[in-house]
């Protein structure tokens, strides 16, 4: 029956309905969990389901009519609505309308939808409370978030059959805790992947690739890869290189690994159709690619010319392009970086294949292309994971993904596409980062300095003021990455002379600084499913001042950006959460609960940390900073490419009165043996300074005081007034 609702109860947090025709398999969820026994109340009605948890109930209605589903909710006057994946909108979607559609969105702007990634979860934040929903269908939808309806949510999924989830927080982190339980936990990347790294449309041949390592080398910048864009291919062909500028790759590549740089090649999705190309014609022969609904072959334009499109969705085309992945990186790539694949194609409008006659084959069964388009990347990444899994067994595979649905994180990182270089962006990039973490993609970044438009005489230019300040934000997110296309100036760290050169070096000296904080929330992601940055919300769902805010962001639970976004700017205004916060360079406290006013001198971006912060660094060796509180931080260590048990240290501390106690993990069979200097915030002289129960040396650094102690050892000092 066309209009069958099945309601089933996935865990105690989690209510799945299930609408339309019969259920297709999910690409997204890769686990319903069974719940017996405790649970939300739920009562069916008609076409209503009620689910009552705790302290809230959620109704929702569905319409099933064929080719369509309408999914109806309420939303309260002052709800806020987050998460949907990558849109150029505010962190609050609410009185929005969004589509679902990956699409190449080339040099796209504030408010341009849809773009590259699509994942139809969204988080709304009610009295406090946060309830998901998750509508699993790759296929074309709209979502209205309360523009057409003030006081409801409409969802329209052009699909035979979805399934909804209502996802009970009360926290935004429960929420997404029980969504990664659902759809799997996101990939935990080789640590070199958090690393600066160095990309361009394109570098070739490859004596240009060597000058600028070698450039970055004698500079003394901080490099841990390049990017080898489409221009190294023989004509685009993927799998294949051009021999005339890459004479020999596994040399190059060993060179290159000598001197401690990995090497990252795009692979786009589409195959030349040349009868002469092995790749087209082991395709052909396995009968791997996309039909026509008359059965022939489907092609469209793309770089190469006419190209012919992987059927993704089945196993067999997964496993044929694994192998052909698994073949290519086998003489020593590092990372594959997944481009056009919404999927890209040049006969389409919006450049974007959407077409019709296009079939896919899904469960031994013909689907049109329109029902699983949003999927057409997360498929290919699955495949592209296995393939470098199965060349470099043991070792993590790295993938960067344009496009992608729910699930994407289990295989790739996610960067926002052909960005411009503007102000403007510099600004959105900010939401549209906090908006992905909030769907589950944790590893995300954008082009520093922007990619599209960026020519001397147009609208957009980049200059070295922005490229600077984009520096200030990217070193703080997970992916950094400097990209651009192939029509703009260079935009390297020295492009501008030397002065601005050393500003940068300074700002990716800091990148390197945070390493052993930023490499443990890659892991706490992969190991916690909580995002690497955060919007404010995330941390401080309380306090209704920050529900809106995007403008500055998380780092881990600890660590808070307020940076500049605007031309000229030298101070700026921000919001502090209602707590005690140490501003790390003038190392002064401030009090939060109010909008403060913030310097922002070029090159010396504000970092504040949150009482209780704990946040571990690498100087000349392991450092943790304390700020006194009440709060704890776990660091991971391993070597960061194999995919074994990391070993753990976790600091915990607490504030009594003006006695705090820090505690440095015991040394366990899965703990590291380092020892920590604590550097610890201390307004004024400390009374009392101990160590496991005696008095103790330590030296003093401005507002620091620093102590260098063995895992298992505790600390107590009395604070001075
Ligand atoms: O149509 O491979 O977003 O990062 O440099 C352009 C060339 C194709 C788009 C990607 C961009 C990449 C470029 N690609």
């Amino acid at each position: 029956m066309d209009n069958a609702i099945t309601v089933s109860l996935i865990s105690p947090n989690v209510v799945r309905t299930h609408v339309g025709r019969e259920r297709r398999s999910s690409f997204a969820v890769v686990k319903e969990g069974e719940s017996g026994g405790e649970g939300p109340i739920v009562a069916v009605a008609e076409n209503t389901v009620s689910a009552r948890f705790s302290d809230t109930e959620e109704r929702v209605s569905y319409e099933a009519s064929g080719e369509r589903i309408v999914i109806r909710g309420e939303l309260g006057p002052f709800d806020k609505v987050y998460g949907l994946g990558e849109k150029a909108l505010p962190l609050n979607r609410k009185r929005h309308r969004v589509i679902m559609w990956n699409t190449d969105a080339y040099g796209y702007a504030t408010g341009t939808d849809p773009l590259y990634v699509s994942i139809p979860f969204f988080i709304v934040l009610r009295n406090g409370r946060a309830v998901g929903h998750f509508v699993d269908s790759p296929a074309y939808m709209s979502i209205d978030l309360g523009q057409t309806d003030f006081g409801e949510f409409t969802v329209v999924v052009d699909d035979e059959s979805v399934d909804h989830y209502i996802i009970y927080g009360p926290s935004i982190k429960d929420v997404l805790r029980s969504y990664f339980e659902l759809t799997g936990r996101p990939f935990l990347p080789p640590k070199w992947a958090l690393g600066n790294q160095q990309s361009r449309y394109s570098y070739y041949p490859e004596t240009n690739l060597l000058a600028i390592v070698d450039r970055y080398r004698r500079d003394g910048l901080p490099l841990s890869a390049v990017y080898l864009d489409i221009h190294y291919m023989d004509g685009y062909k993927i799998f294949t290189w051009d021999r005339k500028r890459f004479p020999d790759p596994k040399s190059l590549i060993d060179k290159l690994h000598e001197a401690g740089i990995r090497v990252v090649t795009i692979i786009d999705p589409g195959v030349k159709t040349s009868p002469t190309y092995p790749v087209f014609r082991s395709g052909i022969d396995g009968n791997y690619f996309c039909l026509r609904r008359n059965g022939d072959l489907f092609t469209s334009r793309v770089w190469p010319g006419l190209c012919a499109f992987p059927d993704f969705a089945r196993d067999d085309v997964r496993n044929w392009w694994s192998s052909l992945v698994a073949d290519f990186v086998k003489d020593g790539i590092d990372g594959v970086w997944l481009d056009m694949n919404e999927p890209a194609g040049f006969d389409y409008k919006d450049h974007t294949v959407s077409d019709d006659d296009l079939m896919h084959v899904v469960d031994g069964r013909q689907v049109p292309h329109a029902r699983i388009h949003n999927a057409y990347a997360l498929l290919e990444a699955e495949a592209t994971y296995e393939g470098m899994l199965k060349a470099r067994p043991g070792k993590r595979p790295f993938i960067l993904s344009r496009a992608g649905y729910a699930g994407i994180h289990r295989y790739a990182a996610i960067w926002t596409g052909d960005n411009t270089s503007s102000w403007e962006h510099l600004r959105l990039q900010i939401p549209i980062l906090l908006g992905l973490s909030l769907s589950g993609v944790p590893f995300v970044g954008a082009d520093v300095g922007g990619f599209a438009k960026n020519t001397k005489q147009g609208r957009f230019y980049l200059d070295p003021e922005l490229l600077i300040r984009w520096y200030e934000v990217a070193i703080f997110t997970p992916l950094l990455r400097n990209h651009t296309s192939i029509d703009s100036p260079d935009q390297e760290p020295w492009a501008w002379g030397s002065a601005y050169e050393g500003i940068i070096r300074g700002l990716l000296k800091l990148r390197e600084e945070l390493m052993p904080y930023i490499y443990s929330l890659a892991w706490g992601s992969h190991e916690l499913g909580e995002p690497i940055i955060r919007p404010l919300v995330y941390e401080f769902q309380d306090d209704d001042n920050v529900h809106e805010i995007d403008d500055e962001f998380m780092l881990g639970p600890y660590v808070l950006l307020t940076p500049a976004l605007e031309r000229g700017s030298t101070v700026r205004r921000a919001y502090l959460p209602k707590c005690k916060w140490l501003d790390v360079r003038m190392g002064s406290e401030v009090e939060g609960g109010a909008v403060t006013t913030i310097d922002v001198p070029l090159g010396n971006p504000p970092v504040l940390v949150r009482e209780g912060g704990v946040v571990p660094m690498m100087r000349e060796s392991l450092i943790a900073l304390i700020y006194p509180g009440n709060g704890e931080f776990t660091i991971y260590e391993d070597d960061g490419e194999s995919m074994g048990e990391p070993s753990k240290l976790t600091i915990r501390q607490e504030l009594k009165g003006s006695v705090s106690r820090i505690e440095v993990g015991k040394r366990g069979p899965d703990s590291f043996n380092t020892w920590v200097t604590l550097s610890i915030y201390t307004k004024n002289k400390p009374k009392r300074f101990l160590i496991d129960g005696s008095p103790a040396q330590y030296s003093a650094r401005g507002s620091f005081i620093e102590a260098t102690v063995k895992p298992g050892s505790a600390v107590e000092l009395e604070l001075g007034d």
